[in-house]
């Protein structure tokens, strides 16, 4: 090597590490560093708590509290009710949930490590239960749980030293203790780092958890909690915050773009590991586990029953993204998904636009009608007086998140694929039997309009007998088809009955 190459060599090298001691100096990888080994609970004691106590800011979902900006340690005072309340899981559908703060999951709390937390529970005199909570940012046997054990109308007192930073879940510890977290009684406790976290833009609060209730998912009215089911780890619905739509349409999770996101996810269980993933998005950081490390360019992260973890991601093009549990059915099937609305300016270099939303959503989407019309359709079945108008205004909604992908939005369906709905002499012929169809599904030759179809439609028994009412007055009722209407009854029979046939002699 000659000299002058040699020199070049030296300069580059250089270059090259003065470049990666200066993306050393960035915070979050001082972070990074210093959690190679943060010395854990044995070095996480900076001695008695300073100045005056201070009273922890609660935050309900999807709402996060400030940084505690403190430099050293704190007494810090956390005040929790307990609170046993009818609320909304879904559309139409109620359920008592048993609650820290009033929401599932319950209030966000944030500490900082070193920190003496002086906890408060109280117990409501409504309650109807003894509730505690065991918290996994404690150190200590129970995790707070025998400290905390509260009788309705009664209020307990415990303390201990946030010895470990990390993102931890608190739950509710008193026999039966799945029922008491499967009712809700989760929520997750933020323990900073000493030199607290990097700075973001926006940071939320999500929380996913599986429910058992009596009945199916969508029927409606009141449903108990169902011990069977639990047991099985057969939930009927999977979801975020609590209750199905909870962070979609106009309660979706807000960001610009450009701006950097940080999620704080747990979950609740009681049985369920979920598949953590954000559709549209790479998660930039990981800190899995909810503990020290993170992970870079992360597509999926698992979030165990009983644990958490912290993601951020940078917004770089406006939109829907979705957040799901990747074991999908449980995200459409089950309620397991959230929305984050970015807006900003498009840029084409990154991706060059055409929404997700119609694609995965479905009824879902934001922007379209809210699903209000199927809580409407719902409450009048109730009261024993749905109107067709009511059943068709639900139906339309049901229609674009089951119907639609295959025989597509105006019921054209697809030429040599999909048969159409529209002005279908197939169901002219005997239109009761399209209530038959949705639930059985369909299979063997079919006429529709002199066009020969030989395939499969798969059965969607999923559907409860009210949807089934509803989109089939819904699809009696439009394009050219003769109207009509099939009712619960309709619906009834024909769940009972055997698959339409098809073949010779139709
Ligand atoms: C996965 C695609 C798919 C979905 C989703 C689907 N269908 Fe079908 N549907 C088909 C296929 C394929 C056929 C024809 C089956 C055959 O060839 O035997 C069909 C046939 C029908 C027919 C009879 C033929 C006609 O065009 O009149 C009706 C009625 C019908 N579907 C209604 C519905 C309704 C209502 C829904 C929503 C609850 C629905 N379908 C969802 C694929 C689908
Ligand atoms: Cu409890």
């Amino acid at each position: 090597m000659k000299p002058a190459v040699r020199f070049a060599t030296l300069i580059l090298a250089l270059a090259v590490s003065l470049g990666l001691s200066a993306c050393r100096n960035d915070s979050a990888q001082r972070a990074s560093d210093a959690a190679e080994d943060s010395g854990g609970s044995a070095k996480g004691d900076f001695g008695p708590p300073q100045g005056e106590p201070v009273k922890a800011v609660l935050t309900s979902p999807p709402l996060v509290p400030p940084a505690t900006g403190r430099t050293a340690p704190a007494k810090v005072i956390v005040e929790l009710d307990v609170v046993e309340k009818e609320m909304e899981i879904s559309e139409g559908v109620t359920y008592t949930f048993w609650t820290f703060g009033g929401t599932v999951p319950g209030s966000f709390i944030r500490v900082r490590q070193g920190d003496t937390v002086e906890f408060h529970l109280r117990n409501m005199p409504d309650s109807k239960m003894p509730h505690n909570i065991d918290l996994h940012g404690v150190t200590g046997p129970g995790g707070g749980a025998a400290s905390s054990f509260t009788a309705p109308g009664h209020q307990s007192q415990f303390t201990f030293k946030a010895l470990n930073a990390g993102l931890y879940v608190y739950h509710c510890a008193t026999a039966p203790v799945g029922m008491h977290i499967a009712n809700g009684m989760y929520g997750l406790i933020l323990v900073e780092p000493p030199e607290g976290l990097p700075k973001v833009d926006r940071e939320y609060y999500v929380m996913q958890g599986d429910f058992y209730t009596s009945g199916k998912y969508h029927d409606k009215g009141h449903q108990a909690f169902a011990m069977d089911k639990a047991i099985d780890e057969h939930p009927t619905y999977v979801l975020f915050n609590g209750r199905e739509g909870a962070l979609t349409n106009e309660k979706a999770l807000q960001a610009k773009v450009g701006e950097k996101v940080r999620l704080y996810v747990g979950n609740g269980g009681p049985n369920l590991v979920s598949s953590f993933h954000v559709i549209g998005e790479i998660f930039d950081k990981v800190w899995y586990e909810g503990g020290r490390h993170y992970q870079e360019n992360v597509q999926t992260t698992l979030i165990p029953a009983g644990g958490a973890a912290m993601m951020e991601f940078h917004t770089e093009v406006p939109g829907s993204y979705v957040l799901v549990d990747h074991s999908i059915f449980r995200a459409f099937n089950k309620g397991a998904l959230a929305i984050l609305k970015t807006d900003g300016a498009e840029d084409k270099t990154v991706y060059s636009g055409k929404e997700v939303d119609e694609v995965y959503l479905g009824d879902k989407a934001v922007g379209t009608p809210s699903i209000a019309a199927i809580g409407a359709a719902a409450a009048a079945t109730a009261s024993g007086k749905v109107t067709r108008e009511e059943r068709i205004a639900a139906g339309k909604l049901l229609f674009a998140g089951t119907c639609s992908t295959c025989h597509q939005p105006n019921g054209e369906g697809l030429p040599g694929v999909f048969p159409p709905l529209a002005k279908s002499d197939f169901i002219a012929a005997e239109p009761k039997r399209v209530a038959n169809i949705m639930l059985h599904g369909l299979h063997g030759k079919v006429t529709v309009n002199g066009k020969d179809y030989d395939s499969v439609m798969p059965p969607m028994s999923q559907l409860t007998d009210d949807e089934v009412a509803n989109i089939g007055t819904y699809v009696l009722n439009s394009w050219g088809n003769p109207g009509g209407e099939i009712t619960r009854d309709d619906a009834k029979k024909a769940r009972a009955a055997a698959p339409v046939e098809t073949g010779p002699g139709h």
